[in-house]
């Protein structure tokens, strides 16, 4: 059984693409006025390529007592421990949990809210948005890195993801990737904020991005991650130039008033910088300048 947390953007592609697939899916929403709007709904909508279709999926509200197997949290980073602290009288022993949050620092969270659980972390280039409520179209097709980081024996059921069509790949070091991630992120998406610009607006903006690049080159060498580090610059100006016409995610967020997850991304470089005592005088100055214009808008900063 996939127990499924989160019926947003990811929680819904994944879900469908699993029951559409035969498999047995759980969804789990927060509390039993999501679960009737959810049942009003009639289930879970995948919006691909303008067609629409409906899935019936079953749902269960947070505080159910199933035992629970596997988890797919499928929450913003800043939701994940909380989600897994509440759930964690459900979880069996040896129960497996897949994390789809982008960044770092929730997966560690959510490790010590359920250390009877083996986590999986997960670094995604898939794309989907919420339409509606329950309604959410697949944006973007990509492909998904999965691992473990303390257990590099793949799991069984990643042929349940062969055959949900979930494009997928095991790897050995989860962690260089969700570091590398991270890196392309607090390149971009701070700047598109707080130049209030589409992505390829950066271009206008070289210098800054070539500071921000060697910093981060720098923190991530010394994190132990250099395979993280190679060609970073040439990698931020590609993706820059391919996503060119889009809103980063985090301006996506802020322009809308919704929290960011800053604290698990530039948040996450600026503390590892400091416990490291390297000197990043340019992240730092955007880690500030950041949090004081979310600040501004009544914005958390973490
Ligand atoms: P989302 O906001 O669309 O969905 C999160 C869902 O989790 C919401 O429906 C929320 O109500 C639910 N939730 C939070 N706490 C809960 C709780 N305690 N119980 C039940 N439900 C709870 O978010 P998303 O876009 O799906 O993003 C999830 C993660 O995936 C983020 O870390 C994001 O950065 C990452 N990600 C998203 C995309 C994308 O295209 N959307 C791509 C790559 C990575
Ligand atoms: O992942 C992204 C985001 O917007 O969050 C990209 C497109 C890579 C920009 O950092």
């Amino acid at each position: 059984m996939w127990h499924v947390l989160g019926a947003g953007s990811l929680g819904t592609l994944w879900a469908t693409r699993l029951f559409r697939a035969g498999l047995p899916v759980q969804l789990i929403l927060r509390d039993q006025t999501r679960l009737t709007s959810y049942l009003q709904s009639g289930g879970l909508t995948l919006i691909e390529q303008a067609q629409k279709q409906k899935f019936p999926i079953s749902a269960q509200t947070i505080g159910h007592l199933q035992p629970i197997e596997r988890l797919l949290l499928a929450c913003k980073a800043y939701d994940a421990a909380e989600a897994v602290t509440q759930l964690a009288p459900r979880l069996v022993n040896g129960a497996e949990i897949l994390l789809l949050q982008n960044g770092l620092g929730s997966q560690d969270e959510v490790a010590r809210a359920a250390p009877q659980a083996r986590c999986i972390f997960a670094s995604s280039t898939e794309g989907a948005f919420r339409q509606a409520d329950f309604q959410v179209v697949f944006a973007g097709h990509g492909h998904t890195w999965l691992g473990d980081p303390l257990d590099l024996q793949p799991p069984a059921w990643l042929e349940d993801l062969r055959q949900a069509g979930i494009a997928h790949d095991w790897s050995l070091d989860i962690l260089s990737r969700l570091w590398r991630k991270l890196a392309l992120n607090c390149a971009i998406n701070p700047l598109t904020v707080l130049h209030d610009c589409r992505n390829g607006g950066l271009l206008e903006y070289p210098a800054q991005l070539a500071c921000l690049c060697s910093e981060l080159i720098e923190l991530l060498n010394r994190c132990g991650h250099s395979s993280a580090a190679e060609d970073l610059q040439d990698d931020v100006l590609q993706v820059i130039q391919a996503t060119a016409a889009n809103f980063s995610s985090m301006h996506q967020d802020a322009s809308q008033g919704r929290r960011t997850e800053i604290a698990y991304l530039l948040g996450y470089a600026c503390s590892a910088a400091q416990r490291h005592q390297l000197v990043l005088p340019h992240l730092q100055d955007l880690h500030a300048r950041l949090l004081s214009h979310l600040g501004a808008r009544g914005l958390p900063s973490h």
